[in-house]
């Protein structure tokens, strides 16, 4: 098993640059280091080729979805990587870019499993569809098209049919859904554990909860999508759309390590740094923390796959 690093230089999901910078910084800051020195073989698989598009040319392959021919072109390249990365055995880590990336990241895995599960762990939705959109960024969109919602392209990206079963995607942290998208999520199966039900409830309620779905519903393999905005705004002044009432790093770690400990985790997403906006480090910070901490949840769960093996 290796861990494939894949960056996606991408922020048209977005429309704010600095974004596309996040790979960039993250391997200055000797991400590739962070596995090898927690014991796994890492490979860097360098990152998914993004086009230039003009500011003024973004709504002219679609009206109501900013930049639409490159996000399906970097998607649907990324979809080959992280097949080809899980069907070899594999872990890919695909490092953003905005969160436009998931869907491809996602359609690829998906099409490796027979019975794939989502973690989406973010302050938004990204539930949204191109009619009901008010920004008309993709990243507000990308979970809408995995469940099969919105236009039929995206839907079908890589191969054809929606690549997530509703009641397989369990979404954490959502305190900052439009009214549309709210409608359109909760019309759904999705389990969406927002705000109010994470601080009613408790987060070891949440996780729980979701261990025992996975195996209820025999999910053979979890993908986890981590949007740093999940966490407080003033932890993560370094992402483009911050929320206040977020999370802290101690949060997102034991989220990680619930779900990981299942030992199905097969691929992951780190999305949404922007170290052109971060103020003195700060997310940059947090970002190698986290890492690091995702590099030692892979390397137990490789050294008890191996404990079984001898
Ligand atoms: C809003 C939209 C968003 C970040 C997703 C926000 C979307 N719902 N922002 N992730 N960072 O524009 O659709
Ligand atoms: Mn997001
Ligand atoms: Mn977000
Ligand atoms: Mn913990």
């Amino acid at each position: 098993m290796r861990i494939n690093l894949i960056g996606v230089p991408i922020y048209y999901g977005c429309d704010r640059e600095g974004v596309q910078y996040g790979p960039k910084k993250l391997r200055e800051n000797n991400i590739s280091d962070i596995f090898r020195e927690a014991g796994l073989n890492v490979i860097d698989l360098g990152d998914i080729q993004v086009d230039k598009i003009k500011n003024e040319d973004r709504f002219k392959d679609d009206k109501n979805i900013k930049y639409y021919s490159s996000i399906y072109k970097v998607n649907n390249n990324l979809a080959q990587v992280t097949y080809d990365s899980v069907k070899s055995g594999n872990i890919p880590i695909i490092l953003g870019g905005d969160h436009s990336i998931a869907l491809g990241s996602i359609s690829g895995v998906s099409r490796n499993f027979k019975n794939l599960g989502v973690v989406w762990v973010d302050a938004h939705g990204d539930f949204n569809t191109e009619e009901i959109s008010e920004s008309k960024n993709y990243h507000g969109m990308p979970l809408a098209s995995l469940a099969g919602f919105g236009k039929k392209n995206l839907v079908d990206l890589y191969y054809e049919g929606k690549k997530i079963k509703e009641e397989n995607i369990f979404h954490i942290g959502a305190r900052d859904l439009n009214i549309k998208e709210e409608e359109l999520i909760r019309s759904t199966k999705v389990n969406l554990y927002d705000k109010v039900m994470i601080d009613n409830k408790g987060f070891d309620f949440v996780l729980e909860d979701i261990v025992k779905k996975c195996i209820e519903q025999k999910i053979d393999a979890i993908h986890i999508s981590l949007d740093i905005d999940f966490m407080d705004k003033d932890l993560v002044p370094g992402t483009g759309t911050r929320v206040e009432g977020g999370y802290t790093l101690e949060d997102t770690k034991h989220i990680l390590d619930r779900i990981m400990s299942t030992n199905i985790v097969k691929s992951m997403d780190f999305v949404e740094f922007n170290p052109i906006i971060d103020e003195e480090n700060t997310t940059l910070d947090v970002c190698i923390d986290l890492l690091n901490h995702i590099a030692l949840l892979f390397s137990l769960e490789k050294r008890l796959s191996n404990e079984v093996q001898c």
